[in-house]
């Protein structure tokens, strides 16, 4: 068993209720069991130059059997089933009702096609590295150190915390 963690975010269609939906799917998924769901933070849209709705962020730390690629496969799942649209070709960080990232399995590095981990961008980004750290304060990115170290270089990223908590 693996200690992974997946990120997830939504901006459209009643994003915290497709978060909420998303850790019901998370708990029924087969050889896993989610340990930890951090709270819900509202975050502005990292990456992108057109106006978009804010974000809700939140990461869950899961208890895992499956293999990387298969956690993958089941995640994607999940976000075809709430309607998430992939559109060949068009824009990148495009407005989406669920995006689940796997973040990190285990101290695991690995590099496939269409699989990162740790997700390559993950040190950058606020919507990640504070919900991570409210629900595991000392996790590591394999490669790059303690992930709460990243903190202050993403001090410029608007993040508010939210009370919701997610319960299992
Ligand atoms: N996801 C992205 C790009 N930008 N910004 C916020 N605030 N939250 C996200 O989940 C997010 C983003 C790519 O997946
Ligand atoms: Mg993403
Ligand atoms: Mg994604």
């Amino acid at each position: 068993m693996i200690v992974a963690y997946v990120g997830l975010g939504s901006n459209l269609a009643h994003p915290r209720r497709q978060l909420a939906r998303a850790v019901a799917a998370l708990a029924r998924l087969p050889r896993t069991t989610v340990m930890r769901v951090s709270p819900n933070f509202v975050t502005a849209p990292v990456g992108t130059c057109d106006a978009q709705p804010d974000y809700v962020n939140a990461v869950a730390a899961v208890r895992t059997a499956l293999a990387p690629r298969a956690l993958l496969a089941r995640l994607s799942a999940i976000e075809r089933r709430q309607r998430r649209r992939r559109e060949p070709g068009g824009p990148r960080n495009a407005p989406r009702t669920l995006d689940l990232d796997l973040l990190l399995f285990g101290s695991r590095r690995i590099a496939l096609s269409g699989l990162a981990v740790p997700h390559p961008r993950m040190h950058e980004r606020a919507f990640v590295l504070h919900p991570l750290r409210a629900i595991a304060p000392a996790a590591r990115i394999p490669g790059r150190g303690l992930a709460r170290c990243f903190g202050h270089a993403v001090r410029g990223q608007r993040i508010a915390r939210t009370r919701t908590h997610h319960f299992h």
